[in-house]
């Protein structure tokens, strides 16, 4: 009888993660889809249309308005390749220097002081991402040369010589501090063949279509939809690298936990060098 009970307990908490898995994967490739069309907007309306049709405030608005259609993402920019011979005349036009980011700084700064004292100009490089347009949630990466960060670096560099929407492993955000990760898309010139080899597409390159997830707080909000929430406990790793997992969600000590059960269900994020899961545990009875 009691061995019974124990396999009804083992079932429901994988159905239960099974579930939660499934409507955070979903979500993340609705976001990933919408992210994607963006990258063929910018293609479209501003590097393809002589003048642009698309500058900051078009961008900010159009995204704005189709938040909803990219439930975990906090914010989407696209940031231009521009190379340093380019840098003088493209600075003169934009009408601002090419920043850097500021990754040595990971404590929070006060939001005004942030961007006025600590975003110093770029140092001389061979190229550089300025990002050029931003959804007003993550309007302070304007001017902010994505190449200047580790994460984001390495997200441009496997978006261009892959054709393919890349993540980032779990980092802390600009600003937020929140942990997060970032999808990229790189934007080609017109044209290019679908079976361009990796330095075909470098060379191609216009600049990259991003978006920040927020998995902190976004995850939270989509498990909270669901009813029996509080009953289990959920975490979600990146598992790239198996023997050390980078928690993306979830309490690292909880309390109430229930030990004897853990079950874990597969996410599939899209990125084939990510491995990501989730862990389900029961919460002990009050
Ligand atoms: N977007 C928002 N917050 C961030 C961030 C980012 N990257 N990096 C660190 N904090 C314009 O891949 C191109 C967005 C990067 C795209």
């Amino acid at each position: 009888l009691h061995g019974q009970s124990v396999g009804r307990r083992r079932e429901m908490l994988a159905s239960m993660c099974d579930e939660r898995a499934r409507m955070l994967q979903d979500q993340f490739n609705v976001s990933l889809n919408h992210v994607r069309a963006l990258a063929i907007l910018v293609s479209t309306f501003h590097h393809e249309k002589n003048p642009s049709a698309i500058d900051q405030r078009t961008f900010a608005e159009y995204t704005e308005r189709t938040a909803f259609e990219r439930p975990l993402t906090s914010g989407v920019a696209y940031a231009v390749k521009v190379l340093h011979s380019d840098r003088e005349r493209f600075e003169r036009q934009q009408g601002w220097v090419i920043k850097r980011m500021d990754a040595q700084d990971q404590a929070p700064v006060p939001d005004d002081e942030y961007f006025t004292e600590k975003q110093q100009p770029s140092p001389v490089q061979d190229e550089y991402a300025p990002v050029i347009f931003a959804q007003n949630t993550v309007s302070h990466i304007v001017s902010l040369d994505m190449m200047s960060g580790k994460e984001d670096r390495e997200n441009v560099l496997r978006a261009r010589a892959s054709g393919k929407g890349v993540l980032t492993s779990p980092f802390r955000l600009l600003k937020s501090m929140r942990l997060g990760v970032v999808l990229t898309f790189a934007v080609y010139k017109k044209h290019l063949p679908s079976d361009a080899t990796p330095m075909e597409r470098i060379h191609a390159t216009e600049g990259y279509l991003g978006g920040a997830f927020d998995v902190g707080s976004l995850v939270e909000k989509l498990l909270q939809q669901l009813s029996s929430k509080q009953t289990i406990i959920v975490n979600v790793y990146d598992t790239t690298n198996a023997s050390a997992p980078i928690s993306m969600y979830g309490s690292e000590n909880p309390d109430m936990v229930d030990d004897s059960m853990h079950h874990v269900s597969n996410l599939n994020f899209g990125d084939p060098i990510r491995n990501h899961e989730m862990h389900c545990r029961f919460k002990h009875k009050a």
